[in-house]
Formats: C-alpha cells, structure tokens, sequence
C-alpha cells in the first residue's frame, strides 16, 4: 500500500524530517495551511513565505517546497513588507510565532495592519517563547511561572486580534488547533482576501508551556481548547463574567479598505501623468 501524505508534495524533499517536539500544535497548523492551499488549487511557485524565529517560524522555512525567506528575530512582516512593495505580483504569507510577530517584532505588526499592506499573517500563539525555553511572553497570562517569571507572571497579556482590529487589519480570525477544518477554511479566505490578514492559532507547547501552567500533555491541552472555545456569535451575547477564561473563536471582522501596494501604483500612475517624481 502506498502511504505517501497527500500534502507530501507540498514539503522541500530534503526538509521532510521535523525539528518540533512531540506532540507540538504546530504539525496541525502546517497542515490545514497546506491543505487551504490544495483545496484553492493555487500555485505555490505564485507566493513568498516568511518567518522569523522561533518553533512556528519553522513552519514554513524549511519544509514548504517554495520561495521561503527565514528572516530574523521579530522583523519577518518588515521582510515580507519589502517583498510585497518591490513585487507586488507576489503573494506573501507570513508565519510566526507569538513572541516575534508581538514582542520584539510588535511595531512591525501594528503598522503593517495600519498601512493594510496585502499579506495573511498566521500567529501562533502558544503563550511562550518556545523555542528559547519557556520564556514569559507578551502573551503570557497573568500568575504563571516560566522561566524568566519564577514568582508568576505578573504582566498583563496581550489580546492579539484585538489589537490587530484595533491597528486596521481588514480580516482578522482566531482559532485553535483543535479547530483544524475551520482553520483551513479561514485561511482560504484570508487568501482571497485583499489587505492585511490576521489568523491567530492558539496552539500547544507541551514542553514550555502545558507542564509550567499545569495544562498537561497535548492532548489535555488539546482537551482544554476544545472545551473552553466558544464561538464568537455565542460568545456576543453572553454575560462578561461568563466570558473569562473562554477562548473566542471564530472569523472576528472583514471588512474593505485601500490596500498599499495598489494605492502606490494609482499615485505612480497621477504622477507619471503629471509628467513628475513619480515617472522613473
Ligand atoms: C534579536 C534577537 N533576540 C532574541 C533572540 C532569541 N530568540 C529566538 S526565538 C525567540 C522567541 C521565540 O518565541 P516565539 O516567537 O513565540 O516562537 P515559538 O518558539 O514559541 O514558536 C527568542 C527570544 C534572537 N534570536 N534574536
Ligand atoms: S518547544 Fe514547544 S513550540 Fe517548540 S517545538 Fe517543542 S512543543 Fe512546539
Ligand atoms: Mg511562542
């Protein structure tokens, strides 16, 4: 019998070996990516994935068999920016973990959603620096122990898709892992859609994270997601108190607003016209 994956050609041949840990969300992720891509018949010759560092920034870079940019620490939106303005027939995608895509990489995010330059941005958030060894992140909740918070987390955390609305995202999403049909969905709209798109996966890191905050393995923290989601329709018209602790879920807000790169391309055009700056 032959047992090949049916994403299997979807991976680098030479990167079909993952470095993630047992048990990680972000296996599930990577696949209902690819399998947005499948269903969409795109090519992926068409697109530019870029990533940061971090577990999730590996996601893309190495094992999607396309162009593919692993960039530093906190700037993969200001590489894909760069992409996207000098390419603009290029689609970009963007894949990365929380603590790059918020902490170190936070003023990039904001002003990406802010200019709604045309790019999907999947986050995974998995509430720790993961890679690094279990570090407080800007998504940390409040009262947990990690590595660089041994007394509890006292910071507040981050609503991401809150603050990606809040910046002028155009589509914004939220799912878990757990959510796997749903996030293959989401991302097949978010790639027809046109500005800037925001998907935040809430997803395990039994190792940094599930053992610190006493979620347990992956499948108790796989458990957790599924029992404590609660649709974003239902989640409007339940009392606040009833609300904490839930995870939202859900396609958050889609709306239609100017988009960059075509804005830049009207204003060459007015100028080229004019006969000024604008014709080289
Ligand atoms: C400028 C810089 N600062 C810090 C680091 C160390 N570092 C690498 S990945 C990372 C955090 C990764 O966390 P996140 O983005 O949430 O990804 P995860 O591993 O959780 O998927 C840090 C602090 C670095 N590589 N470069
Ligand atoms: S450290 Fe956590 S996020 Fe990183 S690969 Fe392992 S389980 Fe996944
Ligand atoms: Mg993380």
């Amino acid at each position: 019998m032959n047992a090949e994956h049916p994403l299997i050609h979807y991976i680098r041949p030479s990167a079909v070996r993952t470095s993630n840990c047992p048990g990680c969300g972000n296996g599930i992720l990577a696949q209902s990516i690819l399998r947005a891509f499948d269903e969409e018949g795109l090519d992926m010759d068409e697109f530019v994935f870029v990533s940061g560092i971090g577990c999730a920034a590996w996601i893309p870079s190495p094992f999607f068999y396309a162009d593919t940019l692993h960039t530093t620490h906190g700037r993969p939106i200001a590489f894909a920016t760069g992409v996207k303005l000098a390419a603009p027939d290029r689609r970009v995608m963007v894949i990365s973990g929380d603590g790059d895509l918020l902490a170190i990489g936070g003023n990039h995010f904001i002003h990406a959603a802010r200019r709604n330059i045309d790019m999907v941005v999947i986050c995974v958030n998995n509430s720790i620096y993961g890679m690094t060894g279990g570090q407080v992140a800007p998504t940390t909740p409040v009262g947990l122990r990690t590595m660089t918070s041994p007394y509890g987390n006292v910071e507040n955390d981050f609503d991401i898709s809150g603050l990606a609305v809040a910046a002028g995202a155009t589509f914004v999403a939220r799912w878990t892992v757990y959510h796997a049909l749903q996030i293959t969905k989401t991302v097949r709209k978010a790639l027809n859609h046109r500005g800037f798109s925001f998907i935040e996966i809430i997803s395990q890191c039994p190792v940094q994270f599930g053992r610190k905050a006493g979620m347990g393995n992956s499948v108790q923290m796989f458990d957790h997601y599924k029992e404590n989601s609660v649709p974003v329709r239902k989640a409007s018209s339940m009392p606040e108190e009833e609300r904490a602790g839930k995870i939202i879920v859900g396609e958050l807000l889609e709306i239609r607003k100017p988009v960059l790169d075509k804005e830049l391309e009207k204003l060459r055009q007015q100028l080229r016209k004019e006969g000024g700056d604008g014709a080289n």
